[in-house]
């Protein structure tokens, strides 16, 4: 009697010690917004090194995910299977998030390295005061080349990509806006526009450039261009950036009739968990010696004017990469709401079809 009297006993300690700790932990979390963090980033868009530093520095374990483009990424976000901590959207679509009530207000005494960005890259129509948002990587959409491969052209005018001697050989990102804003810019009018017969003249002018598209595709774009299975690229700057490091016989160009300038920004969405944590990692990405490790590693531009410094001069003053952001026409992406950028998706998709 006496045994199993003990043995109630040593039950009942073990569970009150379990539902302890449980309760202890539970409350830490909501302290500390817990052990994990969630990340949603681009692919191909980060130094894994930099998660490991992270995790290190902080104990936080980051889960990390990668989408291919805004839309994709805003689906997600919206049908809140996961959940995360942390995502980077392009500007347009910060504007988008902010406005559909998506993302949570950041608390900036929570982020001091934010006085490490260039002030050119805050304070944004997207997103005024960087109420929701904080720059990660910028950049432009040119044309990258392989001169070998492309004869005497030079890339001058967005309306080369239409010469003959291209059949087959060009590839484009698979992005709605940058395709189609190439068509728009290659007749003068704004990445911006929504006049329906502007739009349709754009679509009709890609669908003429049909012959000389070879394949429409993800970040594989870089590896198909460096190993030159095709000459010419429509790309996003820092793709260039890597393409041309792992080939240097292809450069970059920004055609004269002008381009987009993008930023990507980390933000919070809305049903984060670890508020806390997502804070220390947007912080911990404003790290000058941060910041530049990881525009050296990815290739991308950063907007952050203490890493700038400590780049390489090689990198920091190549102006195909850094260029003088008032010497040459660029726009940046606007929110054209909901329905707009839907008709935009569903002509790049009319295009795709009608490559096929
Ligand atoms: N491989 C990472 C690519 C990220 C590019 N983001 C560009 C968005 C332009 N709207």
């Amino acid at each position: 009697m006496k045994q199993l009297a003990q043995t109630f006993l040593a039950i009942f300690v073990i569970a009150f010690a379990l539902m302890y700790t449980a309760h202890y932990m539970n409350a830490s979390e909501g302290l500390t917004g817990g052990n994990t963090l969630t990340v949603y980033n681009w692919g191909d868009y980060i130094d894994p090194e930099l998660i490991t530093k992270f995790e290190e520095e902080t104990g936080i374990k980051v889960i990390y995910q990668t989408f291919d483009s805004n839309e994709a990424m805003m689906t997600k976000i919206v049908q809140g299977g996961t959940t995360f901590d942390v995502a980077v959207p392009s500007e347009y679509a910060v504007d988008k998030m902010r406005k559909e009530n998506l993302l949570l207000p950041l608390d900036h005494s929570k982020l001091p390295g934010i006085s490490n960005i260039n002030p050119r890259f805050m304070n944004l129509a997207f997103d005024p005061g960087n109420q929701y948002s904080v720059p990660y990587f910028w950049g432009t959409v040119g044309i990258v080349y392989n001169p070998e491969l492309t004869g005497n052209l030079t890339f001058k005018s967005w309306n080369d990509l239409w010469d003959p001697s291209l059949k087959n050989k060009i590839m484009f990102v698979d992005g709605a806006r940058e395709i189609l804003g190439m068509s728009l810019n290659s007749m003068n009018y704004s990445v911006n526009d929504t006049n329906e017969e502007h739009l349709q003249a754009a679509l009709a002018k890609l669908q003429k450039l049909t012959p000389n598209v070879k394949a429409i595709v993800g970040d594989e774009i870089k590896m198909l261009l460096a190993n030159e299975e095709a000459a010419v690229g429509i790309v996003w700057s820092g793709d260039a950036s890597e393409i041309i490091d792992a080939n240097d016989k292809l450069t970059y160009v920004l055609p004269e009739e002008g381009t987009n300038l993008w930023s990507d920004n980390m933000v919070i969405p809305k049903t984060a968990k670890n508020i806390e944590g997502a804070h220390k990692f947007i912080n911990f990405m404003l790290d000058p010696a941060n910041a530049a490790q990881n525009a050296e590693y990815v290739g991308y531009s950063t907007p952050n004017e203490k890493a700038m410094k400590l780049l390489p001069e090689e990198i920091s003053s190549d102006e195909r990469f850094y260029p003088d952001l008032n010497s040459m026409k660029l726009e940046v992406y606007e929110n054209l709401g909901k329905k707009m950028l839907a008709h935009y998706n569903e002509l790049f998709l009319e295009f795709k079809m009608h490559k096929k």
